[in-house]
């Protein structure tokens, strides 16, 4: 395998439509012969940190242990597609600076809140207006907007998606 790994880092809102991207993502690469492996935040929330919570410091831990591994993934040849909430800059700007320049690309879903929270998913928006859950992202708990993402997802669909990795 010839292949040179590098990092795709997905940030945005709950809801936003980070994991939908992260797998239609990873499929296309399959399909074009490429190694890719997703870290979804969610996901890694139930393994390997499940001993964390929501709070900035539990936040930025969790960023920081994904961004150690997906580091880990590139320098084996794999192309790595994190999607996690990662709402502080400085947690996101520390794992970009773990990479070589030009090998952490930041996608960042650009997606109103009023538009994540009409389609609730898993209904944690309503749980949050209503008090159940403390320090959600967006309603009660900041969400630093990128400022220098390489790319900038509003509209997601499958041509737009094949026309931003027309370069991989
Ligand atoms: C934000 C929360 C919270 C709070 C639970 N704030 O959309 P989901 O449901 O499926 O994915 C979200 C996930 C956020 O985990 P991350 O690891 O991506 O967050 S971070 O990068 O900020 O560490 C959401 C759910 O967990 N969830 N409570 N309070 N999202």
């Amino acid at each position: 395998l010839h292949q040179k790994g590098c990092v795709i880092w997905i940030t945005g809102l709950s809801g936003s439509g980070k994991s939908t991207i992260a797998c239609a993502l990873s499929r296309i690469l399959h399909q074009r012969g490429k190694l890719t492996y997703v870290l979804d935040g969610d996901n890694i929330r139930h393994g390997l940190n499940k001993d964390l919570g929501f709070k900035a410091q539990d936040r930025a831990e969790n960023i920081r242990r994904i961004g150690e591994v997906a580091k880990l993934f590139a320098d084996a040849g794999v192309i790595c597609i994190a999607s996690l909430i990662s709402p502080y800059r400085r947690d996101r700007d520390a794992c970009r600076s773990m990479l070589p320049n030009g090998d952490f690309i930041e996608v960042f879903m650009d997606v109103p809140l009023h538009v994540c929270e009409a389609r609730d998913p898993k209904g944690l928006y309503k749980l949050a207006r209503a008090g159940k859950i403390k320090g959600f992202t967006g309603i009660d708990d900041p969400y630093e907007t990128p400022i220098h993402s390489e790319v900038c997802v509003l509209n997601f669909n499958r041509i737009l998606l094949i026309d931003l990795l027309g370069c991989m």
